[in-house]
Protein backbone atom coordinates (compact mmCIF):
# COMPACT_ATOMS: atom_id res chain seq x y z
CA UNK A 1 0.00 0.00 0.00
CA UNK A 2 2.88 2.24 0.10
CA UNK A 3 5.85 2.80 -1.36
CA UNK A 4 9.05 1.74 0.39
CA UNK A 5 12.17 2.50 0.09
CA UNK A 6 15.62 0.35 0.14
CA UNK A 7 16.94 -1.12 3.76
CA UNK A 8 19.62 0.07 5.44
CA UNK A 9 21.50 -1.83 7.44
CA UNK A 10 22.33 -0.81 11.00
CA UNK A 11 25.34 -2.43 11.98
CA UNK A 12 24.89 -2.15 16.29
CA UNK A 13 21.01 -2.66 16.48
CA UNK A 14 20.42 0.85 17.10
CA UNK A 15 17.95 2.49 14.61
CA UNK A 16 19.00 3.59 10.96
CA UNK A 17 16.07 2.12 9.25
CA UNK A 18 15.28 4.94 6.60
CA UNK A 19 12.41 5.25 4.49
CA UNK A 20 9.94 7.80 3.42
CA UNK A 21 10.11 11.03 5.49
CA UNK A 22 7.67 12.67 7.10
CA UNK A 23 9.69 14.81 9.05
CA UNK A 24 7.89 18.66 8.83
CA UNK A 25 4.32 17.69 7.25
CA UNK A 26 1.27 18.81 8.97
CA UNK A 27 -0.73 16.39 10.85
CA UNK A 28 -3.59 16.72 8.44
CA UNK A 29 -1.36 15.79 5.71
CA UNK A 30 -0.03 12.96 7.67
CA UNK A 31 -3.04 11.53 7.54
CA UNK A 32 -3.80 11.96 3.86
CA UNK A 33 -0.32 10.41 3.42
CA UNK A 34 -1.45 6.84 4.96
CA UNK A 35 -4.25 6.73 3.35
CA UNK A 36 -5.82 8.24 0.14
CA UNK A 37 -9.08 10.40 -0.20
CA UNK A 38 -11.04 7.49 -1.68
CA UNK A 39 -9.64 5.22 1.18
CA UNK A 40 -10.32 7.78 4.38
CA UNK A 41 -13.55 7.94 2.90
CA UNK A 42 -14.96 4.50 3.33
CA UNK A 43 -13.67 5.66 7.20
CA UNK A 44 -16.37 6.68 9.86
CA UNK A 45 -15.93 10.36 10.65
CA UNK A 46 -15.18 9.68 13.81
CA UNK A 47 -12.69 6.59 12.76
CA UNK A 48 -8.97 6.95 14.97
CA UNK A 49 -7.43 7.53 11.25
CA UNK A 50 -9.75 9.66 10.01
CA UNK A 51 -9.42 12.04 12.66
CA UNK A 52 -5.93 11.75 12.97
CA UNK A 53 -5.24 10.28 16.38
CA UNK A 54 -3.32 7.18 15.56
CA UNK A 55 -2.14 7.90 11.81
CA UNK A 56 1.31 9.86 13.61
CA UNK A 57 2.09 6.80 16.35
CA UNK A 58 5.40 4.94 15.80
CA UNK A 59 2.88 1.75 15.46
CA UNK A 60 0.92 3.15 11.91
CA UNK A 61 4.65 4.70 11.04
CA UNK A 62 5.97 1.44 10.85
CA UNK A 63 3.50 -0.65 9.84
CA UNK A 64 3.71 1.54 6.25
CA UNK A 65 7.34 1.60 6.59
CA UNK A 66 7.91 4.80 7.56
CA UNK A 67 10.44 6.08 9.77
CA UNK A 68 9.28 6.22 13.28
CA UNK A 69 10.18 8.01 16.85
CA UNK A 70 11.61 4.36 18.32
CA UNK A 71 10.39 0.91 16.77
CA UNK A 72 6.67 0.01 18.39
CA UNK A 73 6.42 -3.11 20.19
CA UNK A 74 3.11 -5.34 21.49
CA UNK A 75 2.99 -8.50 21.94
CA UNK A 76 0.89 -11.74 21.11
CA UNK A 77 -1.36 -12.76 23.34
CA UNK A 78 -0.43 -9.37 25.51
CA UNK A 79 -4.36 -9.33 26.99
CA UNK A 80 -4.32 -12.75 29.26
CA UNK A 81 -3.51 -14.83 31.46
CA UNK A 82 -0.31 -13.39 32.67
CA UNK A 83 -1.91 -10.22 34.14
CA UNK A 84 -3.48 -10.09 37.24
CA UNK A 85 -5.79 -7.44 36.97
CA UNK A 86 -7.35 -9.79 33.61
CA UNK A 87 -7.42 -12.92 35.99
CA UNK A 88 -9.68 -10.51 37.97
CA UNK A 89 -11.77 -9.24 35.80
CA UNK A 90 -12.40 -12.54 34.26
CA UNK A 91 -13.26 -14.46 37.35
CA UNK A 92 -16.34 -16.68 37.26
CA UNK A 93 -17.10 -15.31 33.47
CA UNK A 94 -16.59 -17.89 30.28
CA UNK A 95 -13.76 -16.93 28.06
CA UNK A 96 -16.71 -16.45 24.93
CA UNK A 97 -19.06 -14.42 27.35
CA UNK A 98 -16.09 -11.63 28.65
CA UNK A 99 -15.48 -11.43 24.15
CA UNK A 100 -19.09 -10.43 23.80
CA UNK A 101 -19.56 -8.50 26.93
CA UNK A 102 -18.31 -5.07 25.20
CA UNK A 103 -17.46 -3.16 28.12
CA UNK A 104 -15.23 -6.26 29.69
CA UNK A 105 -13.70 -7.06 26.70
CA UNK A 106 -12.75 -3.23 25.91
CA UNK A 107 -11.14 -3.02 29.46
CA UNK A 108 -9.64 -6.28 29.04
CA UNK A 109 -7.87 -4.82 25.63
CA UNK A 110 -6.65 -2.12 27.34
CA UNK A 111 -4.87 -3.46 30.36
CA UNK A 112 -1.72 -4.32 28.87
CA UNK A 113 -1.57 -0.65 27.38
CA UNK A 114 -2.07 0.97 30.64
CA UNK A 115 0.52 -1.42 32.40
CA UNK A 116 3.59 -2.21 29.98
CA UNK A 117 2.78 0.87 28.09
CA UNK A 118 2.99 -1.40 24.63
CA UNK A 119 2.27 1.25 21.16
CA UNK A 120 -1.10 -0.95 20.44
CA UNK A 121 -3.70 -2.72 21.76
CA UNK A 122 -4.87 -6.01 20.21
CA UNK A 123 -8.53 -6.51 20.65
CA UNK A 124 -9.59 -9.20 23.32
CA UNK A 125 -11.44 -11.40 21.13
CA UNK A 126 -11.21 -15.01 20.16
CA UNK A 127 -10.12 -16.52 16.32
CA UNK A 128 -13.94 -18.54 17.10
CA UNK A 129 -15.90 -15.34 18.23
CA UNK A 130 -17.33 -15.09 14.19
CA UNK A 131 -18.30 -18.99 13.97
CA UNK A 132 -19.81 -18.55 17.43
CA UNK A 133 -21.72 -14.95 16.05
CA UNK A 134 -22.57 -17.09 13.20
CA UNK A 135 -24.29 -19.86 15.47
CA UNK A 136 -21.89 -22.57 15.26
CA UNK A 137 -21.77 -24.69 18.49
CA UNK A 138 -18.33 -23.64 19.62
CA UNK A 139 -16.70 -22.92 23.64
CA UNK A 140 -13.53 -22.25 24.92
CA UNK A 141 -12.36 -24.82 27.45
CA UNK A 142 -9.91 -23.39 30.00
CA UNK A 143 -6.48 -25.01 29.47
CA UNK A 144 -7.37 -26.69 26.16
CA UNK A 145 -9.02 -24.06 23.70
CA UNK A 146 -12.15 -23.95 21.14
CA UNK A 147 -13.79 -27.36 20.82
CA UNK A 148 -16.75 -27.73 18.33
CA UNK A 149 -20.06 -29.60 19.30
CA UNK A 150 -20.26 -30.82 16.32
CA UNK A 151 -16.56 -31.14 13.76
CA UNK A 152 -17.27 -30.06 10.54
CA UNK A 153 -15.99 -33.10 7.73
CA UNK A 154 -18.68 -33.65 5.57
CA UNK A 155 -19.89 -32.04 2.39
CA UNK A 156 -23.38 -31.47 3.62
CA UNK A 157 -22.20 -30.78 6.91
CA UNK A 158 -20.07 -27.62 5.27
CA UNK A 159 -23.43 -26.49 3.57
CA UNK A 160 -25.25 -26.75 6.25
CA UNK A 161 -23.14 -23.90 8.28
CA UNK A 162 -25.26 -20.73 9.03
CA UNK A 163 -23.94 -17.69 7.58
CA UNK A 164 -22.85 -14.36 9.68
CA UNK A 165 -25.37 -11.57 9.87
CA UNK A 166 -23.66 -8.35 10.37
CA UNK A 167 -26.20 -7.10 12.97
CA UNK A 168 -24.19 -10.28 14.73
CA UNK A 169 -21.12 -8.71 15.04
CA UNK A 170 -22.89 -5.87 16.38
CA UNK A 171 -21.01 -6.28 19.96
CA UNK A 172 -18.23 -6.35 18.25
CA UNK A 173 -18.70 -3.19 16.95
CA UNK A 174 -19.53 -2.01 20.48
CA UNK A 175 -16.43 -3.19 22.08
CA UNK A 176 -14.43 -1.67 19.64
CA UNK A 177 -15.42 1.68 19.80
CA UNK A 178 -15.36 1.74 23.27
CA UNK A 179 -11.90 0.34 22.96
CA UNK A 180 -10.64 3.21 20.68
CA UNK A 181 -12.16 5.80 22.86
CA UNK A 182 -10.19 4.34 25.65
CA UNK A 183 -6.79 4.40 24.03
CA UNK A 184 -7.02 8.02 21.88
CA UNK A 185 -3.80 8.10 20.15
CA UNK A 186 -2.64 4.25 20.52
CA UNK A 187 -4.03 2.58 17.92
CA UNK A 188 -6.07 -0.82 18.02
CA UNK A 189 -5.04 -3.69 16.06
CA UNK A 190 -8.04 -5.81 15.47
CA UNK A 191 -7.33 -9.51 13.92
CA UNK A 192 -9.11 -12.60 12.89
CA UNK A 193 -8.23 -16.30 12.16
CA UNK A 194 -7.16 -16.93 8.64
CA UNK A 195 -9.08 -19.80 6.47
CA UNK A 196 -6.40 -22.75 6.86
CA UNK A 197 -6.46 -21.85 11.14
CA UNK A 198 -10.05 -21.40 11.34
CA UNK A 199 -10.97 -24.60 9.47
CA UNK A 200 -8.36 -26.45 11.25
CA UNK A 201 -10.30 -26.27 14.61
CA UNK A 202 -13.43 -27.12 12.42
CA UNK A 203 -12.70 -29.88 11.02
CA UNK A 204 -10.77 -31.82 13.93
CA UNK A 205 -13.61 -30.53 16.41
CA UNK A 206 -10.89 -28.86 19.02
CA UNK A 207 -7.32 -28.10 19.20
CA UNK A 208 -4.49 -31.10 17.74
CA UNK A 209 -0.57 -31.26 17.05
CA UNK A 210 -0.54 -32.39 13.53
CA UNK A 211 -4.26 -30.72 11.98
CA UNK A 212 -4.56 -34.19 10.21
CA UNK A 213 -7.77 -33.73 9.47
CA UNK A 214 -7.95 -30.75 7.33
CA UNK A 215 -5.06 -31.49 5.44
CA UNK A 216 -6.44 -34.57 4.67
CA UNK A 217 -9.68 -33.70 3.65
CA UNK A 218 -8.02 -30.54 1.32
CA UNK A 219 -6.78 -33.62 -0.70
CA UNK A 220 -9.40 -36.22 -0.25
CA UNK A 221 -12.31 -33.89 -1.02
CA UNK A 222 -10.91 -30.90 -1.61
CA UNK A 223 -15.09 -29.72 -2.64
CA UNK A 224 -15.39 -29.79 0.46
CA UNK A 225 -12.35 -28.55 1.77
CA UNK A 226 -13.03 -25.47 -0.61
CA UNK A 227 -16.27 -24.17 0.03
CA UNK A 228 -14.99 -24.43 4.37
CA UNK A 229 -12.35 -22.19 3.65
CA UNK A 230 -14.80 -19.71 1.71
CA UNK A 231 -16.99 -20.15 4.85
CA UNK A 232 -14.01 -19.32 6.61
CA UNK A 233 -12.65 -16.27 4.67
CA UNK A 234 -15.81 -14.61 4.48
CA UNK A 235 -16.59 -15.14 8.45
CA UNK A 236 -12.79 -13.64 9.34
CA UNK A 237 -13.26 -10.50 6.18
CA UNK A 238 -16.77 -9.58 7.76
CA UNK A 239 -15.03 -10.11 11.53
CA UNK A 240 -12.30 -7.67 10.28
CA UNK A 241 -14.46 -4.78 8.69
CA UNK A 242 -16.54 -4.95 11.85
CA UNK A 243 -13.71 -3.98 13.66
CA UNK A 244 -11.77 -1.53 11.18
CA UNK A 245 -15.30 0.05 10.68
CA UNK A 246 -16.00 0.61 14.50
CA UNK A 247 -12.27 1.93 14.73
CA UNK A 248 -9.32 -0.11 14.57
CA UNK A 249 -6.24 1.10 12.77
CA UNK A 250 -4.71 -1.90 11.45
CA UNK A 251 -5.81 -5.58 11.32
CA UNK A 252 -3.93 -8.83 12.05
CA UNK A 253 -4.85 -12.34 10.19
CA UNK A 254 -3.77 -14.80 11.92
CA UNK A 255 -2.74 -18.36 9.95
CA UNK A 256 -1.16 -19.85 13.52
CA UNK A 257 -0.97 -23.24 12.37
CA UNK A 258 -0.39 -22.40 8.07
CA UNK A 259 3.07 -23.56 9.15
CA UNK A 260 2.07 -27.57 8.98
CA UNK A 261 1.72 -26.76 5.26
CA UNK A 262 4.32 -27.58 2.48
CA UNK A 263 4.45 -24.71 0.28
CA UNK A 264 2.60 -26.31 -2.66
CA UNK A 265 -0.16 -27.38 -0.36
CA UNK A 266 -0.60 -23.76 1.24
CA UNK A 267 -0.43 -22.50 -2.88
CA UNK A 268 -3.09 -24.87 -3.80
CA UNK A 269 -5.28 -25.29 -0.82
CA UNK A 270 -5.38 -22.12 1.05
CA UNK A 271 -3.53 -19.16 -0.01
CA UNK A 272 -6.40 -17.82 -2.20
CA UNK A 273 -8.60 -18.14 0.41
CA UNK A 274 -6.18 -16.12 3.17
CA UNK A 275 -6.24 -13.61 -0.04
CA UNK A 276 -10.10 -13.45 -0.06
CA UNK A 277 -10.45 -12.84 3.75
CA UNK A 278 -8.18 -10.08 3.46
CA UNK A 279 -9.32 -8.21 0.28
CA UNK A 280 -12.44 -8.20 1.98
CA UNK A 281 -10.93 -4.96 3.93
CA UNK A 282 -8.61 -3.69 0.91
CA UNK A 283 -10.43 -0.97 0.28
CA UNK A 284 -10.20 0.73 3.77
CA UNK A 285 -6.73 0.95 3.45
CA UNK A 286 -5.78 0.22 7.08
CA UNK A 287 -2.43 -1.62 6.97
CA UNK A 288 -2.85 -5.90 7.23
CA UNK A 289 -0.29 -7.95 9.50
CA UNK A 290 0.02 -11.29 8.42
CA UNK A 291 1.51 -14.07 10.73
CA UNK A 292 2.00 -17.34 11.26
CA UNK A 293 4.44 -19.97 13.12
CA UNK A 294 6.65 -22.51 11.59
CA UNK A 295 6.10 -20.40 8.25
CA UNK A 296 9.73 -20.38 6.95
CA UNK A 297 9.49 -21.54 3.79
CA UNK A 298 5.96 -19.63 3.46
CA UNK A 299 6.54 -16.01 4.20
CA UNK A 300 6.48 -15.17 0.25
CA UNK A 301 3.33 -16.91 -0.06
CA UNK A 302 1.77 -15.11 2.56
CA UNK A 303 2.89 -11.65 1.41
CA UNK A 304 1.46 -12.61 -2.02
CA UNK A 305 -2.03 -13.02 -0.52
CA UNK A 306 -2.31 -9.52 -0.12
CA UNK A 307 -0.30 -8.32 3.53
CA UNK A 308 1.17 -5.40 3.92
CA UNK A 309 3.38 -6.21 6.69
CA UNK A 310 4.35 -9.80 7.63
CA UNK A 311 4.54 -11.47 11.10
CA UNK A 312 7.94 -13.90 11.74
CA UNK A 313 7.65 -16.43 14.05
CA UNK A 314 11.23 -16.93 16.78
CA UNK A 315 12.36 -19.67 14.16
CA UNK A 316 13.42 -17.61 11.62
CA UNK A 317 15.56 -14.56 12.11
CA UNK A 318 14.39 -11.39 10.54
CA UNK A 319 17.17 -10.84 8.29
CA UNK A 320 16.78 -13.68 6.80
CA UNK A 321 12.66 -13.41 6.42
CA UNK A 322 14.00 -10.03 4.89
CA UNK A 323 16.08 -11.29 2.77
CA UNK A 324 13.37 -13.83 1.78
CA UNK A 325 11.01 -11.34 0.99
CA UNK A 326 13.12 -9.43 -1.11
CA UNK A 327 13.80 -6.64 1.38
CA UNK A 328 10.67 -4.64 0.66
CA UNK A 329 7.95 -5.87 3.51
CA UNK A 330 7.92 -4.29 6.63
CA UNK A 331 8.75 -6.73 9.23
CA UNK A 332 6.80 -7.79 12.50
CA UNK A 333 8.42 -10.20 15.47
CA UNK A 334 10.60 -12.06 16.73
CA UNK A 335 11.87 -12.48 19.84
CA UNK A 336 11.58 -16.23 21.34
CA UNK A 337 8.99 -16.24 24.18
CA UNK A 338 10.49 -18.93 25.93
CA UNK A 339 13.37 -15.56 26.68
CA UNK A 340 10.73 -13.83 28.43
CA UNK A 341 11.80 -16.86 31.28
CA UNK A 342 15.48 -16.41 30.79
CA UNK A 343 16.47 -13.74 32.50
CA UNK A 344 16.59 -10.03 31.79
CA UNK A 345 20.46 -10.47 30.78
CA UNK A 346 19.94 -13.25 28.11
CA UNK A 347 16.94 -11.55 27.09
CA UNK A 348 17.99 -8.30 26.35
CA UNK A 349 21.38 -9.88 24.48
CA UNK A 350 18.60 -11.62 22.49
CA UNK A 351 16.08 -8.38 21.84
CA UNK A 352 19.40 -6.94 20.96
CA UNK A 353 19.83 -9.45 18.00
CA UNK A 354 16.37 -9.39 17.10
CA UNK A 355 16.77 -5.57 16.77
CA UNK A 356 19.84 -5.91 14.65
CA UNK A 357 17.88 -8.16 12.46
CA UNK A 358 15.42 -6.40 11.92
CA UNK A 359 17.07 -3.28 11.08
CA UNK A 360 17.72 -4.66 7.94
CA UNK A 361 13.82 -4.92 6.90
CA UNK A 362 12.39 -1.69 5.06
CA UNK A 363 10.08 -0.98 9.09
CA UNK A 364 10.11 -2.86 11.86
CA UNK A 365 7.47 -3.93 14.58
CA UNK A 366 9.19 -5.56 17.83
CA UNK A 367 6.75 -8.57 19.24
CA UNK A 368 7.57 -11.91 20.31
CA UNK A 369 7.98 -14.88 17.89
CA UNK A 370 4.17 -16.24 18.93
CA UNK A 371 1.75 -15.58 22.12
CA UNK A 372 3.09 -14.68 25.60
CA UNK A 373 3.22 -17.63 27.42
CA UNK A 374 0.86 -17.11 30.46
CA UNK A 375 3.11 -18.33 33.28
CA UNK A 376 5.31 -14.76 31.98
CA UNK A 377 6.10 -12.34 34.88
CA UNK A 378 4.27 -9.48 33.72
CA UNK A 379 6.92 -6.85 34.97
CA UNK A 380 9.71 -8.47 32.46
CA UNK A 381 7.61 -7.59 29.63
CA UNK A 382 6.96 -3.53 31.06
CA UNK A 383 10.52 -3.66 30.95
CA UNK A 384 11.02 -4.90 27.50
CA UNK A 385 9.15 -2.16 26.63
CA UNK A 386 10.79 0.42 28.08
CA UNK A 387 14.46 -1.44 27.15
CA UNK A 388 13.19 -1.82 23.54
CA UNK A 389 12.05 1.76 23.21
CA UNK A 390 14.95 3.34 24.83
CA UNK A 391 17.44 1.26 22.26
CA UNK A 392 15.59 2.15 19.41
CA UNK A 393 14.70 5.79 20.43
CA UNK A 394 16.34 8.15 17.18
CA UNK A 395 18.52 11.02 18.54
O1 LIG B 1 -3.80 -10.32 23.76
C1 LIG B 1 -4.36 -11.07 22.96
O2 LIG B 1 -3.74 -11.51 21.97
C2 LIG B 1 -5.79 -11.45 23.26
C3 LIG B 1 -6.71 -11.70 22.16
C4 LIG B 1 -6.66 -13.11 21.56
C5 LIG B 1 -6.22 -13.43 20.28
C6 LIG B 1 -5.55 -12.49 19.29
C7 LIG B 1 -7.13 -14.31 22.16
C8 LIG B 1 -7.67 -14.43 23.51
N1 LIG B 1 -7.07 -15.30 21.22
C9 LIG B 1 -6.49 -14.80 20.09
C10 LIG B 1 -6.29 -15.48 18.82
C11 LIG B 1 -6.25 -16.95 18.80
N2 LIG B 1 -7.08 -17.86 19.39
C12 LIG B 1 -5.33 -17.67 18.01
C13 LIG B 1 -4.32 -17.03 17.12
C14 LIG B 1 -3.17 -16.56 17.94
C15 LIG B 1 -2.23 -17.64 18.43
O3 LIG B 1 -1.73 -18.41 17.61
O4 LIG B 1 -1.99 -17.67 19.65
C16 LIG B 1 -5.59 -19.03 18.17
C17 LIG B 1 -4.87 -20.18 17.53
C18 LIG B 1 -6.71 -19.14 19.04
C19 LIG B 1 -7.37 -20.36 19.49
C20 LIG B 1 -7.31 -20.46 20.96
N3 LIG B 1 -8.14 -19.77 21.78
C21 LIG B 1 -6.41 -21.19 21.76
C22 LIG B 1 -5.28 -22.08 21.24
C23 LIG B 1 -5.63 -23.52 21.37
C24 LIG B 1 -4.66 -24.44 20.62
O5 LIG B 1 -5.01 -24.97 19.56
O6 LIG B 1 -3.51 -24.62 21.11
C25 LIG B 1 -6.73 -20.93 23.09
C26 LIG B 1 -6.07 -21.49 24.33
C27 LIG B 1 -7.82 -20.01 23.09
C28 LIG B 1 -8.47 -19.36 24.25
C29 LIG B 1 -8.04 -17.97 24.49
N4 LIG B 1 -8.12 -16.96 23.55
C30 LIG B 1 -7.69 -15.77 24.13
C31 LIG B 1 -7.34 -16.06 25.48
C32 LIG B 1 -6.86 -15.03 26.48
C33 LIG B 1 -7.57 -17.43 25.70
C34 LIG B 1 -7.38 -18.20 26.98
C35 LIG B 1 -8.68 -18.18 27.68
C36 LIG B 1 -8.60 -18.59 29.09
O7 LIG B 1 -8.62 -19.83 29.31
O8 LIG B 1 -8.53 -17.69 29.95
Amino acid sequence: MTEIQQPQRAANGADSQQSRSIVGAHPRDRQRDLLTEAQLSRLSASHPLRAAQTADSPMLQALTGRASEYRPVWFMRQAGRSLPEYRKAREGIPMLDACLTPELAAEITVQPVRRHKVDAGIFFSDIVIPMKLAGVNVDIVPGRGPVLEHPVRTLDEVRSLPELTDTALDPIREAVAATVDMLGSTPLIGFAGAPFTVAAYMVEGGPSRDHLRPRTMMHADPVAWRELAQWAARTSGQFLRAQIEAGASAVQLFDSWAGSLGEADYRRYVQEHSAAALSMVEEFGVPRIHFGTGTAELLPAMHEAGADVIGVDYRLPLDEANRRLNGAVPLQGNIDPALLAAGRETLYAHADEVLAAGASAPAHIVNLGHGVPPTTDPQVLTDLVTYLHERTRRP
